[in-house]
C-alpha cells in the first residue's frame, strides 16, 4: 500500500492517471467506497451505494456501472488532490462514520463490540496492534539467561518465531520436516488448498498483496508461509529435520529438558524456560483398520502422505473418504483416472462460492499493492463474510420442530439451499442426491466449500459407494452388499488423529504427570486452549477447544494466542519469575464454560459424528466461541489465573 506519508508515491500513483483509472475498474465497489469514505470523510456516498451491497462477498454487490464509474473517478480524484496539496492521507478512517462504514461495507450489522477487533485486525497503521512490547527496559543480561523453544514451523509455529524475535527473546523451532509450512507442506494431494479466502486466511501483520487466487492452492500458501519464514531469517534458529519426542519438566531447574531425535537417527537433548507448542490438530494422519489392507497389492497411500511416484494417470483409483480432503482430492484426479470410485462412510454438507475458482487479476493486485488503505477494507470484507455471521446459525434452538434435520429457522434456510444447489449441480438425478444429501443439519461436519464435487459426481467414470467397505482384497475393496469394487490404487483421505494432541510426544509436567494420564486417550484440555495446571512454562497453539468450525481464519486465532502467550512471557522475564502455572479454579471454570457452550451447538448433536469430538460424545476440538469472544477473552492475560515461581512478584506455590 502507498504509505500514508509517502507524498512522492501517490504523486507516482495519480501522476499515470490513464492507467490509475483503468486498474480502478478491477476494484471491488465496497473497499473502494471505504476508500473513499476513509480518506474524503463524505457520508453522502454510504447512502448512495449502500441499497446496492446485500453481503459482503464482492458478488452480493450489484451497484450500477454509471454509478460505479462515479465512485472511481471520485477516488482517483481525491488521491490527486492528496497528492497535489501535500497532505498527509489519514491513517485513521473519520470514527464518527465507522459504525456506517462498516455496515455498508459488508451490507450487514457489524455491532459495536466488533469495532475493536476489526480496527486491530486491518492493521492499519501498518505496526500490528497485536504485537506486546516489553514494559520496562528488559536487560541484555536477562534476556541471555532465557531461551523458548517452539515445537513446529509450520503457520504458527512461523509466527511464533516472528513474535519472539521482534521482542528480542532467543528461540530454537524444532521441525520435523526438512523446512516449514507444517500441514501445507506435508499435504500435497492433487487438488489441496485452503477454503478461507487468503486475503484473509493470512498473516494480518503481513498482507501478501500477490495472491494468484482468492482460495489459493497448498503451493502458493506453502511458500507464503515460507517468505515469512526468509523474511525474518528464522532459518538460523530452525533446527529442521529433528522430532521432539519427550519433553519433561524439571521443577528444581525450573526448566524444561527435551530430547529431540533427528532423522537421521541421531538424538540431543536440549533445555529452555518456556515451551511453546504449534503442531497443530492435524499433523498425524489417521489410517483406517479395515481387514485385507494389508493384502492390497496396488499403491495406497494417505492424502497427507501422498505418493507422487504413484501414477494414477488411466488407472482405477479407489477413494476413501470424503471430508475436506477427499473432496478436493476427487474432482483433481477424476479427468485423469480411468475410474474413481469413492467410498463414502456419510455425505458432507459443501457450499458453493463463485470466487473459489477465479483468479486475483493483474490489476486487482495492483490495486491491492497501490490504492491506500484498499487492500485493509478488502481484508475486512472477508474477515467478516467468513466469521462470526454463521454463529447463530449453529445453536440448537430447543423448540425447533425439526431436530434431526436442522437446528433452527436460519439453519434451516441454509439447508433448503444447499439442498437445492445440490440437486442443481447434480442434475437431479434423484439416486444421486439421495446418497449426497446428509441427514444431519448444516455445519454439523465442517462445512466444505463446493469445487465441483457434485459436477464430478455425474461423470461416467465416478462411481459413488455408500455401502460400507467390508475387506481388502489384493485389488480391490469389498463393501457389505458383496459387491467387488477392483482397484489399482487407494487413496486414504481418512482424516488425522486430531484428539490424541501432541501425541506421540511424551510430555511429563510438575510431579510427574504425564500428558496422557491428564488427558486420557482423548479429552484434551487446556485453559483457553493454551495452559494445563501442572505443566509449568507450557503453551499450547491450535489446543484443545480451538479448532475453528463456523468459520473464521484458524491463523487469526493463532494470532490471538501468540499474543496472550508473548504476554505471559513478558511477566516471566520481567518480574524474573521463573515459571507461570494456571491454577486450577481457572482452567475448570474455563472447561464448565466451554462444555455449556457446546451442549446448545450442532456439534454435540446426537446424529453428528466427527472428529470434533471423542468417544464419550465431548466436543474436544473446536471452538464454542465467536472470534470476537475468543479474542476478547486472550486480549489480555491476567496474571490472577497463574501461579508465579521466583522473581519480584512471583509466589513460592503452596506445599
Ligand atoms: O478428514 P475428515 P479430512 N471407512 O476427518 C471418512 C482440515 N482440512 O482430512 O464422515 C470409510 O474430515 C470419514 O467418514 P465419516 C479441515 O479442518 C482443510 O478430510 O466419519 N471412511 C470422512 O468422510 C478438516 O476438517 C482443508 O463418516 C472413513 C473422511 O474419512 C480436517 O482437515 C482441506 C473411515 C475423513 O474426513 C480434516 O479433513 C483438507 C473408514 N474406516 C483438510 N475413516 C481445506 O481448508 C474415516 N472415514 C480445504
Amino acid at each position: 500500500m502507498t504509505a500514508p506519508n509517502d507524498t512522492q508515491a501517490l504523486k507516482a500513483l495519480v501522476g499515470d492517471r490513464v492507467h490509475l483509472d483503468e486498474a480502478l475498474k478491477a476494484a471491488d465497489v465496497a473497499p473502494l467506497l471505504m476508500v473513499l469514505i476513509h480518506l474524503g470523510g463524505d457520508p453522502a456516498w454510504l447512502d448512495r451505494i449502500a441499497p446496492h451491497i446485500q453481503g459482503p462477498w464482492s458478488f452480493h454487490e450489484h451497484t450500477p456501472d454509471a454509478l460505479k464509474a462515479e465512485l472511481r473517478q471520485a477516488v482517483a480524484d481525491l488521491l490527486a488532490d492528496y497528492a497535489s496539496t501535500g497532505r498527509q492521507l489519514p491513517i485513521t478512517p473519520p470514527m464518527h462514520l465507522l459504525p456506517r462504514m462498516l455496515d455498508v461495507c459488508t451490507g450487514q450489522k457489524v455491532p459495536a463490540e466488533y469495532y475493536p477487533m476489526v480496527l486491530e485486525e486491518m492493521d492499519l497503521a501498518g505496526d500490528d496492534p497485536k504485537t506486546v512490547k516489553w514494559r520496562e527496559p528488559v536487560a541484555r543480561e536477562t534476556l541471555d539467561h532465557f531461551n523458548v523453544l517452539v515445537i513446529g514451523a509450520g503457520f504458527s509455529g512461523v509466527a511464533m518465531g516472528i513474535k519472539l524475535k521482534e521482542a528480542g527473546i532467543a528461540f530454537t523451532i524444532i521441525e520435523k520436516n526438512e523446512t516449514v509450512g507444517g500441514t501445507w507442506y506435508e499435504n500435497s494431494y492433487p487438488g489441496c488448498g485452503v477454503d478461507t479466502a487468503n486475503h484473509f486466511y493470512s498473516y494480518s501483520f503481513n498482507n501478501n498483496h500477490d495472491w494468484d487466487h482468492f482460495f489459493a492452492k497448498r503451493d502458493e500458501i506453502f511458500h507464503y508461509i515460507q517468505r515469512n519464514s526468509d523474511a525474518n531469517a528464522l532459518g538460523d534458529q530452525i533446527r529442521y529435520n529433528e522430532e521432539v519426542t519427550s519433553a519433561e519438566w524439571d521443577d528444581a531447574a525450573q526448566l524444561w529438558r527435551v530430547e529431540i531425535r533427528g532423522n537421521d537417527g541421531k538424538s540431543s537433548s536440549a533445555t529452555a524456560n518456556v515451551v511453546v507448542s504449534a503442531v497443530g490438530q492435524l499433523n498425524r494422519p489417521q489410517m483406517p483398520t479395515i481387514p485385507g489392507m494389508d493384502d492390497f497389492e496396488g499403491p495406497a497411500f494417505h492424502t497427507a502422505r501422498w505418493n507422487h511416484e504413484a501414477d494414477i494417470a488411466g488407472r482405477r483409483v479407489g477413494l476413501i473418504g470424503t471430508g475436506a480432503s477427499g473432496m478436493q482430492v476427487g474432482p483433481a484426479i477424476a479427468p485423469i483416472v480411468d475410474n474413481l470410485t469413492i467410498f463414502q462412510r456419510s455425505p458432507h454438507w459443501a457450499m458453493a462460492n463463485p470466487l473459489y475458482f477465479e483468479t486475483v487479476s493483474d490489476d486487482k493486485k495492483w490495486v491491492l499493492k497501490n490504492i491506500p488503505f484498499y487492500a485493509k477494507w478488502f481484508r475486512f470484507q472477508l474477515f467478516w463474510s467468513s466469521s462470526d455471521g454463521f454463529h447463530p446459525m449453529l445453536q440448537i434452538d430447543p423448540n425447533w420442530p425439526d431436530q434431526k434435520r436442522s437446528l433452527n429457522a436460519a439453519n434451516a434456510k441454509i439447508r433448503e439451499q444447499l439442498e437445492a444447489h445440490i440437486a442443481s449441480e447434480l442434475n437431479h438425478d434423484p439416486e444421486l442426491i439421495r446418497k449426497s444429501t446428509p441427514d444431519y443439519p448444516p455445519y454439523g461436519k465442517r462445512m466444505l466449500r463446493d469445487n465441483h464435487w457434485y459436477r464430478m459426481l455425474t461423470r461416467t467414470n465416478v462411481d459413488l459407494v455408500t455401502d460400507h467397505i467390508d475387506h481388502i482384497e489384493k485389488d480391490a475393496v469389498v463393501t457389505k452388499d458383496g459387491v467387488r469394487h477392483p482397484v489399482d490404487v487407494l487413496v486414504f483421505a481418512t482424516g488425522f488423529q486430531a484428539r490424541r494432541m501432541l501425541s506421540p510426544m511424551h510430555i511429563q509436567g510438575r510431579d510427574g504427570v504425564t500428558i496422557r494420564a491428564s488427558w486420557g486417550e482423548d479429552d484434551p484440555r487446556a485453559h483457553l486452549g493454551m495452559t494445563m495446571p501442572g505443566f509449568p512454562n507450557l503453551f499450547l497453539i491450535y489446543g484443545p477447544n480451538t479448532n475453528l468450525a463456523h468459520g473464521g481464519s484458524a491463523v487469526f486465532h493463532s494470532e490471538c494466542q501468540i499474543r496472550y502467550i508473548m504476554q505471559a512471557i513478558r511477566e516471566l522475564v520481567e518480574t524474573g519469575a521463573t515459571s507461570v502455572e494456571v491454577k486450577e479454579k481457572p482452567f475448570w471454570d474455563y472447561q464448565e464454560r466451554v462444555d455449556v457452550a457446546h451442549r446448545g451447538m450442532v456439534w454435540s448433536h446426537p446424529g453428528v459424528t466427527s472428529w470434533y469430538k471423542n468417544a464419550a460424545g465431548r466436543v474436544t476440538q473446536n471452538s464454542p466461541w465467536r472470534l470476537v469472544d475468543y479474542r476478547n477473552m486472550t486480549e489480555v492475560f491476567d496474571p490472577t489465573e497463574y501461579e508465579f515461581r521466583g522473581g519480584a512478584t512471583g509466589s513460592e506455590k503452596a506445599a
